[in-house]
């Protein structure tokens, strides 16, 4: 369903936006504020991976992307902002901190790109833009961060300076955290993370990613599993639940090797497990071994070398496991692995949380951005257009949401336990989707999404009134029955209804 022109939100945030830059025409920081908001309204979302040094932060955004593009380990460029974006040709462009900027040359390499500052001290630069033909970049943008030295102080300057609009280029809509091992100080980043957007006005959702998460558990076939326990783990700490969305575990390393499988990878793997099995997994313990000049397979130290670095250790490993269990050809074999890897499940939270979202969280941050202006900045001729704010803001109901989703998450206790996995799903933390919003399969029929929706305002409403319950929690419940109406109405009204 889309709403006529007039009456959809992003329209009319556009036209908001347009008035408010002739108001503010002769206010510089203003107009540049408004006008990078406007532009960030055609623009994808952007998501930033956030996380340690050597976290895994560059693999992982290679993986969401399914090409080589960003350097990974040690080098310069690993010290500096980069930004990931949709571009039809590859572009490599510098900004620099004196505020000017160079094209840089875009040098292809094996279907990936060799990133270099071009003569830059990674200091000098404030960005560096890349745009890539990759289809994935289309649904967000992506932006690939330098590890964070010190958690504690070095989190909430980064996340401030990358959620606000500085010199006119934008900030990021969402946070991936990266962390091996959730430890005191990772909550403490995520919770400065919180702050900080809630103190820019942002209903910036986290999710927070256990990566390299083959190294759980000293790298045997089971790790996955092993890492999957430790995240539902993780994600059932009320602490963590409190400034995180989700816990997912993935392997970047195994993703990016699955995604980006070669046909000679398949045939020396395939080499490897028609070897000696006893010989092939004593190869298989280190890395060393594994590399060993003298080996007793027909594949080439060099070419070991590639897989190893190309799918890790462990990759190898579970790959050379597979082949075993009898899956040998090259598609099913780099499905399997990439489904194993984690990555499929991110991508997934990703939509739900971040690109599902995409419209609402644009006019979320447009909203803001001209109220904020309207306060701080009062100007004479200005009562049509807080007028404007706050009709936009009733009428987009999936706005407050946002907001509720963000206290839910924040506040264990602000509705009955009872209420609260149903309040939060059918705001759309499990899937903005109508199926999703009230816990039916993608397959109910249009009779049976009436009727669940028909039950959930009628239970909601009773909600709203019920004398037990204190003014935060009937306020937030009146959100929920807006969005069971919003849902009803987008469904239709069963034909029992209609007179
Ligand atoms: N075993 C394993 N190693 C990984 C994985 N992801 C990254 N690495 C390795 O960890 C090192 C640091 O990765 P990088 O992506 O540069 O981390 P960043 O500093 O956070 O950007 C590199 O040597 C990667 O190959 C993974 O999923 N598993
Ligand atoms: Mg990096």
């Amino acid at each position: 369903m889309t709403a006529p022109a007039e009456e959809d939100p992003v329209e009319q945030v556009r036209a908001l936006l347009g008035e408010a830059l002739e108001v503010y025409a002769d206010e510089p920081a203003a107009a540049s504020r408004l006008s990078a908001v406007r532009q960030r309204m055609d623009e994808p979302l952007r998501i930033a991976l956030v996380g340690r040094v050597k976290a895994g932060k560059s693999t992982l955004l290679d993986a969401l992307v399914g090409a080589r593009l960003a350097p990974t380990d040690a080098g310069e460029c690993t010290r500096v902002v980069t930004v990931y974006r949709y571009g039809r040709i590859p572009k490599v462009v510098l900004h620099d901190t004196a505020g000017t900027s160079r094209v840089l040359p875009a040098r292809r390499v094996g279907g990936g790109l060799r990133l270099d500052l071009g003569g830059s001290a990674p200091e000098d630069v404030a960005q560096v833009v890349v745009e890539w033909p990759a289809p994935e970049l289309e649904a967000a943008t992506l932006v690939d961060s330098p590890g964070l030295a010190s958690l504690s102080t070095d989190a909430s300057d980064r996340t401030t300076s990358f959620l606000e609009a500085g010199d006119g280029v934008p900030g990021v809509d969402a946070v991936l955290y990266l962390t091996r091992h959730l430890q005191p100080d990772d909550v403490a980043a995520l919770t400065s993370f919180q702050a900080a957007a809630a103190a820019a006005g942002r209903h910036t959702a986290t999710l927070t990613v256990l990566s390299r998460a083959d190294e759980v558990g000293g790298a045997r076939l089971d790790a996955l599993q092993a890492a999957a326990a430790v995240a539902r783990r993780m994600s059932a700490d009320p602490a963590i639940a409190a400034v995180t969305s989700a816990v997912v575990p993935v392997a970047g390393l195994l993703a990016l090797g699955a995604r980006t499988l070669r046909h000679g990878d398949v045939v020396a793997l395939r080499a490897l497990a028609a070897a000696d099995r006893t010989a092939v997994a004593a190869m298989l313990l280190t890395t060393d071994r594994f590399l060993r000049a003298e080996a007793p397979v027909e594949v080439s130290p060099t070419v070991r070398a590639g897989l190893l670095e190309r799918l890790g250790l462990f990759g190898v490993r579970l790959a050379v496991a597979l082949v075993h269990a009898g899956i040998g050809d090259a598609a099913t074999l780099a499905d399997e692995l990439l489904r194993r890897s984690g990555l499929p499940e991110l991508q997934r939270l990703l939509q739900v949380h971040f690109t599902g979202r995409g419209r609402q969280l644009r006019v979320a941050a447009a909203l803001q951005v001209v109220g904020d202006l309207l306060r701080t900045s009062p100007r004479p001729g200005t009562e049509g257009l807080a007028e404007a704010v706050e009709r936009i803001r009733l009428a987009a109901v999936d706005v407050d949401e946002l907001a509720l989703l963000a206290r839910l998450r924040a506040a264990d206790d602000l509705l009955p336990p009872g209420l609260r996995a149903e309040a939060q799903r059918l705001l759309g933390a499990e899937g903005t989707a109508a199926a999703s919003r009230l816990g039916l399969s993608g397959d109910g029929s249009a009779e049976e999404l009436r009727g669940a929706a028909q039950d959930a305002v009628a239970r909601w409403r009773q909600v709203t009134t019920d004398p037990a319950l204190d003014r935060p929690a009937t306020d937030a419940a009146d959100v929920v029955l807006a969005s069971c109406e919003a849902l009803l109405t987008g469904l239709g009204r069963a034909p029992a209804l209609r007179t």
